[in-house]
């Protein structure tokens, strides 16, 4: 396995902590690497910041065994693997600055002969932009393998893993490697080799980066179609869930399912980079994200309908995380829902249950008219039910509870 013993890991997020405790359970010394002092002490004490199955156990495990170290500082290293975030800008652009900051880290450390590995989902040319970053910084360096300078050698291996099923998923799943050379993307491949199962394809590193963007804008589409018919079903008094499923039974159809929108920091962003690298070209992209961006607007106005008339009415909102059984509230479509339903239907009261999370964030404290309560007090107080979250707290609740209330099911648990 082409002698890579050391690896750093800058970004101990949601992706670098579970590929950093993996590679370290599977006999690679891995220094991990984040710019929040308190993420760092916590993975040295062997705890994790977040909750993910099975991670804790493995970060733990790997710290104990002095395999896992965690630090601010980037250490000289036989690989390198960038896990930053890649939001985006107001113009719906990539932020880049974060690939930036740990290209700026690295540089000093390098000196010939590394591999650099670019996991963060990235819009396509941003390996060749680190490269070129990496050589400008350092220009006693090459990216070309037959240089008589130092090499180094840099590639794109984006993670394809499910919150909640890292941990299996990163063993199982097929990878993708892009490198910007055959050699770097054959390094790559050798050093995912030490943990991962899945077939590993080997391609050039704007290809990857695409690929990464493409099944994530696949996903939004197709929900994107589920939510246009879901509202095409309201207007036609159809059952929108069952529609789906009849249609579903045809072997070449796989229409997947409505909600109230998409939520998490992929799939309602990664699309938008393939619509700034070539805007005239990507109708259908755009369009699907603006359909999804536009239907938790239609939830609050069907639930403002219902309210209409009773303006101190309550109204119960199930539901906060940006998809079942997980307690991610980030970019969730109920949080935003919650929030505009507060401001815009001011004299009504919200009461929001959220069996995954002990306090409303932030954004829910300012409106005087939002609280956390039970499930059961939530319903029992209402006068219409939002249900926003398909968790299975939910979904096994007992619907007899339901009488008598009016009801918007954004996730057709209850049909
Ligand atoms: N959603 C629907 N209807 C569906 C499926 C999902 O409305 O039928 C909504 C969810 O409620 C959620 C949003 O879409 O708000 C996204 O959820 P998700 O489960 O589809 O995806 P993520 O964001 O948790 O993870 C995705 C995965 N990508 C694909 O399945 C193609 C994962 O494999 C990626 O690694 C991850 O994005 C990522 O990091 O990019």
């Amino acid at each position: 396995m082409n002698g890579i013993k050391t690896v750093a890991v800058i970004g101990l997020g949601y992706i670098g902590l579970p590929t950093a405790a993996v590679l370290a359970s599977n006999g690679i010394n891995v220094i991990g690497v984040d710019v929040k002092p308190s993420s760092v002490e916590a993975i040295n004490r062997g705890e994790v910041p977040f909750v993910e199955p099975d991670l804790a156990t493995q970060v733990a495990g790997a710290v104990s065994q002095g395999m896992l170290k965690a630090t601010t500082d980037t250490p000289a290293a036989d690989a390198y693997i960038v896990a930053v975030p890649t939001p985006f800008k107001s113009d719906k652009t990539a932020d880049l600055s974060y690939i930036d900051a740990a290209a700026r880290s690295i540089a000093p450390q390098l000196m010939g002969g590394e591999l650099v590995i670019l996991e963060s989902t990235s819009p396509p040319g941003a390996t060749q932009h680190l490269a070129d970053y990496l050589v400008t910084l350092r220009p006693d360096l090459s990216l070309d393998p037959e240089s008589s300078k130092g090499v180094i050698h840099v590639a794109h291996c984006p993670e394809r893993v499910l919150p909640g099923r890292v941990m299996i998923e990163l063993v199982t799943n097929d990878r993708i490697v892009g490198g910007l050379t055959r050699a770097a993307a054959e390094m790559a491949r050798d050093l995912y080799s030490v943990f991962c199962q899945g077939a590993m394809h080997i391609t050039d590193a704007t290809t990857a980066e695409m690929a990464k963007l493409v099944e994530n804008s696949y996903r939004d589409v197709n929900i994107a179609f589920a939510n246009e018919l879901s509202v095409i079903s309201d207007r036609l008094g159809i059952d929108v869930w069952e529609l789906i499923e009849l249609a579903n039974h045809h072997p070449r159809v796989n229409i997947l399912q409505p909600g109230p929108g998409v939520g998490g920091h992929c799939i309602a962003v990664d699309p938008w980079f393939i619509v700034a690298a070539d805007p005239e070209n990507s109708n259908l992209i755009r369009q699907a994200r603006e359909t999804n961006d536009a239907k938790p607007g239609w939830v609050i106005d069907r639930v403002a309908e219902l309210v209409g008339d009773r303006p101190s009415a309550t109204v119960a909102a199930l539901g906060l995380a940006f998809k079942s059984n997980i307690d991610d509230l980030r970019e969730s479509p109920a949080v935003a829902i919650v929030r505009d339903l507060s401001q815009r239907l001011e004299g009504t009261s919200v009461l929001v249950a959220e069996p995954h999370v002990s306090e409303l964030p932030a954004v829910l404290q300012e409106p005087g008219n939002v609280a956390l309560v039970s499930t059961e007090e939530a319903i029992a107080e209402a006068d219409v039910v939002l249900l926003l979250v398909d968790h299975d707290a939910f979904k096994s609740l007992n619907t007899e509870l339901l009488a008598g209330k009016q009801v918007v099911d954004t996730r057709g648990i209850w049909r």
